[in-house]
């Protein structure tokens, strides 16, 4: 049989993948120290596309890690495109276990980004479509998300990047690092309304990337820009 691997457990549950037994087996398997623990652990010269990882504590999960830009071993955690068919609008829960499709409208899960986050010191880049196509980069060099118990609380470290800073800014109505993860059925935002019921999505408001059709990056782009993904990979130390 092709599939080797009968611990793989997809742990998506709104979605199946676009997984075939092909592209599991490009010459990838477990070493005797077991799966990856991020993309970052990928064996190097292996081409972008879906992997089985295995957090600490968790499950092996499936990802995809783009080996292609600058520095390989990215971690897509979500991906978004202006023309997406799913709403976004999605509960706590969903949000929580992720759902979507790897290579186009995707958001791999709250509690998962926590648990990887949680396993070494990383780094975010946020990529961003403007509504002109350009693709810009917004590069943090520290990033994780506290327990659900803390509400998935953002961590962000310094900015760096042409997309703007539109997570770590001074004003208290656009910042980002220490806000809690809201959903339509979770309000913690700071705001005196409900920013996830308004804008239909789940954020740490008041960036819309999780957002059907009116993706906004400060002031980048504002309802139009044309697609954004994030990439967390471990943070580098010089
Ligand atoms: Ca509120």
């Amino acid at each position: 049989s092709p599939l080797k691997y009968p611990c793989l457990r997809v742990l998506h549950q709104t979605a199946p993948f676009p997984v075939s037994p092909s592209a599991l087996l490009l010459g990838y398997s477990p070493s005797q120290e077991g799966w990856p623990k991020d993309c970052s652990e990928v064996s190097a010269g292996s081409p972008s596309g879906i992997y089985i990882i295995q957090p600490t504590g968790l499950q092996p999960i499936v990802v995809y890690c783009e080996m292609n830009v600058t520095g390989r071993g990215w971690m897509v955690i979500q991906r978004n495109r202006q023309s997406t068919e799913i709403t976004w609008a999605e509960s706590w829960s969903t949000y929580k276990y992720g759902f979507g499709k790897l290579h186009t409208k995707y958001w791999l899960g709250t509690e998962y980004i926590h648990q990887i986050s949680r396993q070494k010191l990383y780094q975010v880049r946020f990529v961003i479509w403007d509504a002109a196509n350009n693709t810009k980069f917004a590069d943090y060099n520290l990033f994780s998300l506290e327990d659900e118990s803390h509400g998935y609380r953002l961590r962000l470290g310094t900015y760096s990047g042409l997309a703007g800073d539109a997570m770590t800014t001074n004003s208290a109505s656009t910042v980002h690092d220490n806000m809690k993860f809201s959903a339509k059925d979770l309000n913690q935002d700071t705001y005196s309304g409900n920013c996830a019921s308004s804008y239909g999505g789940g954020w740490w408001y008041s960036v819309r990337l999780n957002v059907k059709g009116a993706i906004t990056w400060g002031s980048l782009c504002n309802g139009n820009c044309k697609a954004s993904a994030i990439f967390i990979k471990p943070a580098s130390y010089c």
